[in-house]
């Protein structure tokens, strides 16, 4: 779709962290890990604010600590630009991903893994929709390894016509995971997304 030239408007709420991490801002930890969300005053990449994420236990799966806003409206066929600035106390991982916020929790067309360096950088992660829908989650997926990140100024906004994403991949790589609760937690690899089905499997 091309948009010609809409303006862009950010999808996200207090994605600059310069008021309280509330609701839908939403954390989540998966059994094994443990980390919490904190808002810093101070050393901010943008403003005066920034979101603290320290990780002290995990499992090693990114998704198992999601670091969430709920409900975002998407519109398919749209190019997004999920913007944000982050740094990490040591070079690591993150994800980012947008899925339905519910079961089958399926993907909603982002799914991409950032080198994180110790110095604030601004990261952008393109993406189509591959539905209208207005359940989508946007999340970081922090749970590859434990330290501490720093988020600041997250946008998701229409991209500027003419922006090509990369094409999500049904089956590619790290796209096809469940998101948290709800008992799903089985990993499912290549080459489809089936849902929770068997939620004890
Ligand atoms: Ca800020």
């Amino acid at each position: 779709m091309d948009l010609g030239g809409a303006t862009a408007t950010n999808l996200l709420v207090n994605g600059d962290f310069e008021t309280a991490i509330v609701d839908p801002w939403h954390t989540w930890n998966n059994t094994g890990c443990a980390s919490s969300i904190s808002r810093q005053s101070g050393n901010a990449a943008v403003g005066s604010a920034c979101a603290r994420c320290d990780i002290s236990q995990t499992t090693g799966t990114d998704w198992h600590i999601e670091f969430a806003q709920y409900n975002r409206s998407l519109v398919q066929g749209v190019n997004y630009d999920l913007t944000f600035w982050a740094r990490s106390g040591q070079p690591r991982y993150l994800s980012v991903g947008s899925q339905k916020g519910s079961p089958d929790w399926r993907n909603y067309g982002l799914s991409q893994r950032l080198a994180i360096t110790t110095n604030w950088q601004q990261y952008t992660a393109t993406f189509s929709a591959n539905e209208t829908v207005s359940d989508a989650r946007v999340q970081f997926f922090l749970g590859e390894t434990t330290g501490t990140v720093w988020l600041d100024d997250v946008r998701a906004d229409a991209a500027p016509a003419g922006r090509v994403p990369p094409r999500f991949q049904p089956g590619s790589g790290p796209a096809q995971r469940h998101p948290p609760g709800e008992g799903c937690q089985r990993w499912l690899g290549p080459p489809a997304f089936d849902g929770c089905a068997s939620p004890d499997v």
